[in-house]
């Protein structure tokens, strides 16, 4: 199949699914098409089965905003129509559920019809696009998909109870690829980071509000001062100059360190003992299944998709939000000897060989014949 896929190009979870399914996609034969306004972080290689279209936005002095759904929508039909795309994924509802049933519109009154399978990724949900000032569009983009999925029956439920759906919102997880593991790194350059007998403690997020900051900073504050440890936190975002500060005021700057956005998240959780994700909400939490996959347990909150991935007792602990003193004690529980440590470790990699992406993909694929039969 020729497919079209809409997503955000950076660093969040939405793009970083979108890509790597395209690029599996790719794998298995069929030809695809990225379309956005920058290519996306975790495409490396084009080819001629991977393609990336660049929408531009022409700045315009009298807009005060300028119109990037109609830019991406124009895009879209010009690069339907020049391909022959078969089928279009957008992930991500605001606004490319939006734009792209703009473009579906378009093409009709060309006599051309082209599906569309919308994938909800949680953030487009439960936070923005609940809002009342954006709720009826994005109640609209979404019932006017063909297909409609969610990264979990989460999210799915939290959909149907934010906004009026008439279509079936189809569960499909997200997936890492465990192929990509397999030859894990031997040596993980441990000590580049901590001091023999240190815990390696990891947080990644894009440091947005949602993710609870400076719950990570207080829970690895009282981690430390039961046992020798370092936090490492990956990532960008508005929090993080305020971690920082919390680091200084709580007096352990020396043993946080900060490294920003990073492409080798693997080489990252190759040396982590632990990873902290005690955010407010999460559909899926993408980053504590990168962490399993590498062998790292998890420490994280109840909330959203999260007990779907990160399993009680099994794969980590999962608290109320802000119970900070029973993620601290939970996190002793799981650090404090090699014994435990190790068998949280070989839980958390075979409960996230659950989510390998040859189970995934053929979901996806099912989906896209149905939607390309529909026409
Ligand atoms: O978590 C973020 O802030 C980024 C956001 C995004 O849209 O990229 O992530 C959402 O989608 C990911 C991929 O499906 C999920 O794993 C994340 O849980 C979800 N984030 C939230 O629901 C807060």
């Amino acid at each position: 199949m020729k497919i079209a896929i809409v997503c955000y190009p950076t660093f969040g979870g939405s793009g970083v699914v979108a890509t790597e399914l395209g690029i599996s996609l790719a794998n298995r034969g069929h030809e695809v098409h990225f379309v956005t306004y920058r290519q996306p972080v975790r495409l490396e290689l084009l080819n001629n089965s991977i393609y990336f279209h660049e929408v531009h936005v022409p700045e315009y002095p009298l807009f005060h905003y300028q119109p990037y759904e109609l830019a991406l929508s124009s895009k879209l039909v010009d690069t339907i129509k020049l391909y022959e795309i078969d089928l279009l994924h957008v992930h991500y509802a605001i606004p490319h559920a939006y734009a792209g049933y703009m473009a579906k519109k378009m093409l009709e009154e060309e006599g051309i019809y082209v599906p569309m399978v919308t994938t909800l990724h949680g953030t487009d949900i439960t936070l923005v696009g609940k809002h009342p000032f954006y709720k009826p569009a994005v109640n609209f983009s979404i019932n006017q998909s063909d297909i409609v999925t969610s990264v979990s029956e989460s999210l799915k439920q939290g959909t149907l109870e934010i906004f009026d759906i008439q279509k079936e919102i189809e569960v499909i997880p997200n997936f890492i690829d465990k192929s990509k593991y397999k030859n894990s790194f031997t040596d993980c350059q441990r000590s580049t980071m901590a001091k023999e007998g240190e815990r390696i403690i990891t947080h990644i997020s894009n440091f947005r509000k949602v993710k609870r900051i400076p719950d990570v900073i207080k829970v690895f504050n009282k981690i430390q001062k039961q046992l020798p440890a370092k936090l490492i936190m990956v990532g960008e975002g508005p929090e993080k100059e305020g971690a920082e500060r919390l680091c200084e005021d709580l007096g352990i700057a020396n043993k946080v360190i900060f490294l920003g956005n990073s492409n080798e998240i693997d080489k990252i959780l190759c040396f982590s003992d632990l990873f902290l994700l005690p955010s407010q909400t999460e559909s899926f939490g993408l980053a504590a299944l990168e962490a399993m996959i590498n062998k790292v347990p998890v420490i994280s909150s109840n909330t959203g998709g999260i007990p779907e991935v990160n399993i009680q007792g099994v794969t980590g602990f999962l608290s109320d939000i802000g119970n900070i003193d029973e993620m601290v004690e939970n996190a002793i529980f799981i650090l404090k000897d090699k014994k435990t440590l190790e068998e949280f470790k070989n839980n958390s990699v075979k409960e996230a060989e659950k989510f390998d992406i040859l189970k995934v993909l053929p979901l996806y694929e099912e989906v896209y014949e149905r939607a390309y039969k529909s026409r």
